[in-house]
């Protein structure tokens, strides 16, 4: 359902191998590359994390010459744009189609029909029932299909995005003289595609949302069945063999009505008996789980689910009805462990248990989330079908998120260990001997040093903030989010700046600690946080006694596009999730393999990068996940232990409320609430005093600067396992079974 794709010039240019000859060939016009750059807009149909992974996938798929392509939506406006104004954030609607979109091509011959509401009618035919959709609205998706270009390979596939649109007028109203009721007739069709819904890791139960999931869902099986069709041909004989030349990938749940709608296309409209088309349909979809925050599990109101579709609610009550029988023959009696595991129960429909027993394999994104999902959120699943589940650990593309966004280091290690590392980035690992070579190590760190000054360009101009090119640039990028701790990081800023005005001769190292990210528009917490680093940046960068020792800064509009100038100019990549929540993490790659250090609790896929880079490369802190899990499941913390036992932490949470930050009494409160009201359900206040050890260990490498550039350098070397050309390979060979297709041989170069 999202498609986080940024800017797409540069990236395809690179990947065809066009990108010098096009800087040279315009620089005789006068024309700069970079700046051109700049004019197209970022395609914003994603969150966060999860779009963007989709959207990495794609480069692999396309480099590896594998036959695989995207099916979403084309929102007519992506993720909000942000503005602050006196510290707060504000949303504004992203208008990225408002001077057309080079790169999409629309096919209104590829159209299909999706069919909303109405009743269904059962007929007997012959012996067998039929069931019959009467009264629907009936709503044209058409295609808009984007080149999705591999590198240096020839391979181009194709993400088509589907977009809801209306004939001019309703005719049967217009005739009969009602033409206020055919334009809103107009107006709703065309609201299906409107807006990408803002809310990362956490689900807005609205109608609108569920009839965007059936809407792109039916379009795309509709296109892939009838491209099917007209390849292998309409028997019954080639049907049957749908599974073995077709596999569908769900992104989450977000789009797992692709199970019953598969299931309705092959009974419907292809004739096939029920156990014929779940075989077929089990054995074609697979389905991937990003998250196990309990208010991002997906679940529909089974009135409303019933309501806008019909037959696809009948499907699902039958799936359900036979799956339940089945775990009643294997666990009589245990009507509870049913319960738990029902499709349908409690009025609501589960869409995680609908995608786990529609899909043949169900694959966590990082080791430890992947074991978590097997011990934890979906043992009973684990018991009930132990094969579905394994792990695919996450990546990112290295050549969007090195080669094209940092093409100096890109280069440099180019000039080092040749080019191999494009396509197969396990050959990065050559730089390891150049991780304590000291001329490797300066021109790495000049190259970090002219990175930072292009970031200070935009911030400056943004922000009117001056980064100090020559401090240690400490970064927290990502989503606002509790779990993510923006929080802690905040409150260990506060700790720092008491620190330096109780000892205004405090020895540190000069840091910039610089924030970007969004907040759901009515995700109060995350509003405040942004709020509260903005209030932060106020006071500590107009304090005289600070000397611009430590600076903040909060970046507004947090996209693709900033990301890629923001992580080439990092030095510190801060992950600091609670343990346990964070299902991988994917920025945490992007600045390892840019030479940034990790600060880090043990979660998601930081536990590998851990085993990667080695202990003497990454710093950690804070409880483990087995830890956290322990105290939600058995109790045994009390936040007022850490407040009342140690006075750096009773300072700062005061601070947050008590007129220090200048600000109202409540300025702060749903914050103070999260920390003293719900116990830390965080454990922010738990983790902060091994969090503050943490930053100090930063501070001491990064004094020695031969270990902090031989630190950096292996960060870099030991990067490889997170290219998303290893994840799609895996995905390839173990659930999809592809292998590469070379459509023609492409151009080397
Ligand atoms: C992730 C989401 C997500 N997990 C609901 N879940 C959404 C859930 O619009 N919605 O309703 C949108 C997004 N996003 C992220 O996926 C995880 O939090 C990250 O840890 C992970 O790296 C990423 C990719 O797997």
């Amino acid at each position: 359902m999202e498609f986080l794709l940024g800017r797409l010039l540069s990236n395809n240019l690179l990947n065809l191998g066009l990108k010098d000859i096009c800087e040279e060939g315009l620089k005789d016009f006068g024309i700069d590359l970079g700046e051109l750059e700049t004019v197209e807009p970022d395609a914003g149909l994603g969150n966060g994390g999860l779009g963007r992974l989709a959207a990495c996938f794609l480069d692999s798929l396309a480099s590896l010459q594998m036959p695989g392509h995207g099916c979403g939506i084309r929102y007519r406006h992506g993720l909000f744009e942000q503005k602050i104004v006196n510290g707060y954030q504000v949303e504004l609607p992203d208008n990225w189609l408002q001077d057309g979109y080079v790169w999409e091509v629309r096919k209104p011959e590829r159209a299909v029909i999706v069919k909303f509401g109405g009743n269904i009618r059962m007929e007997i035919k012959g012996k067998n029932p039929v069931f019959i959709h009467e009264n629907y609205e009936p709503v044209r998706a058409v295609p808009y299909d984007l080149p999705v270009v591999g590198y240096n390979c020839g391979t181009v596939n194709t993400l088509r995005l589907w977009s809801a649109e209306a004939d001019d007028f309703d005719f049967s109203s217009f005739s009969k003289g009602d033409y206020l009721k055919a334009v809103e007739h107009k107006y709703n069709v065309e609201n299906t595609t409107q807006v990408l819904y803002p809310e990362d890791s956490h689900l807005e139960g609205k109608i609108l949302r569920l009839k965007q999931q059936y809407f792109f869902v039916s379009a795309g099986l509709l296109s892939i069945v009838r491209r099917y069709k007209k390849t292998f041909g309409t028997t019954m004989e080639a049907l049957k063999k749908f599974h073995e030349r077709i596999a569908i990938h769900i992104n989450d749940t977000h789009p797992a009505l692709a199970i019953p709608e598969l299931m309705r296309i092959l009974m419907d409209e292809e004739g096939f008996g029920w156990e014929e088309a779940w075989d077929v349909t089990v054995k074609t979809i697979s389905y991937t789980n990003h998250t196990i925050l309990p208010e991002a599990l997906e679940k529909w109101p089974m009135d409303l689910f019933k309501g806008l579709l019909p037959r696809i609610y009948m499907i699902v009550e039958e799936i359900n009805e036979r799956f339940c029988k089945k775990l009643w023959e294997q666990y009589p009696g245990q009507w509870e462990r049913i319960r738990h595991m029902a499709i349908l129960s409690d009025n609501y429909v589960h869409m995680a248990h609908l995608s786990v027993v529609g899909s043949h394999s169900v694959n966590g994104v990082a080791k430890i989330h992947s074991e978590i999902l097997k011990k934890e959120v979906m043992s009973n699943f684990n018991q009930f079908y132990p094969h579905k589940f394994n792990n695919k650990t996450n990546g990112v593309t290295h050549r969007r998120w090195l080669a094209n966004c940092n093409p100096s280091l890109s280069a440099l290690i180019t000039e080092a260990i040749g080019p191999s590392w494009l396509t197969h980035p396990e050959d990065l690992t050559a730089l390891e001997p150049y991780a304590n070579d000291s001329s490797f190590q300066e021109k790495a760190a000049k190259i970090k040093r002219r990175n930072k000054e292009a970031l200070a360009n935009h911030i400056s101009d943004y922000t009117g903030v001056n980064l100090d090119v020559d401090s240690l640039l400490d970064v927290h990028v990502k989503r606002i989010h509790a779990y993510k701790r923006q929080v802690l990081n905040a409150l260990q800023i506060m700790d720092m700046y008491n620190r330096i005005r109780d000892n205004p001769n405090l020895d540190i190292v000069p840091r910039t600690f610089l924030f970007a990210g969004k907040a759901a528009p009515g995700y109060h917490l995350a509003k405040q946080t942004i709020k509260l680093v903005n209030t932060l940046a106020d006071i500590i960068n107009n304090d005289p006694i600070v000397k611009d020792r430590i600076k903040v800064v909060f970046v507004p509009n947090y996209s693709v596009s900033l990301a890629e100038l923001i992580i080439p100019a990092t030095n510190v990549s801060e992950q600091i999730s609670t343990a346990s929540k964070e299902a991988s993490g994917t920025g945490n790659m992007k600045f390892m393999m840019n030479g940034a250090v990790t600060i880090c609790t043990m979660d998601g896929a930081n536990v590998e990068m851990y085993e990667e880079v080695g202990e003497e490369n990454i710093i950690t802190f804070g409880l483990s996940a087995e830890q956290v899990i322990r105290y939600y499941t058995f109790g045994g913390y009390n936040v007022m232990d850490e407040y009342h036992g140690d006075q750096r932490i009773k300072t700062v949470v005061d601070q947050l409320v008590n007129g220090f930050l200048g600000t109202g009494y409540n300025e702060f409160s749903d914050i103070h609430h999260l920390l003293m009201g719900t116990n830390d359900e965080y454990f922010i206040l738990k983790d902060f005093s091994s969090y503050v050890d943490a930053q100090n260990r930063i501070n001491d490498f990064y004094k020695d600067q031969t270990i902090w550039r031989s630190m950096a350098v292996n960060n870099i070397a030991f990067s490889s396992r997170f290219s998303t050309d290893r994840t799609i390979s895996e995905y390839a060979i173990d659930i999809w079974k592809i292998k590469p297709l070379v459509v023609r041989s492409g151009r080397r170069f």
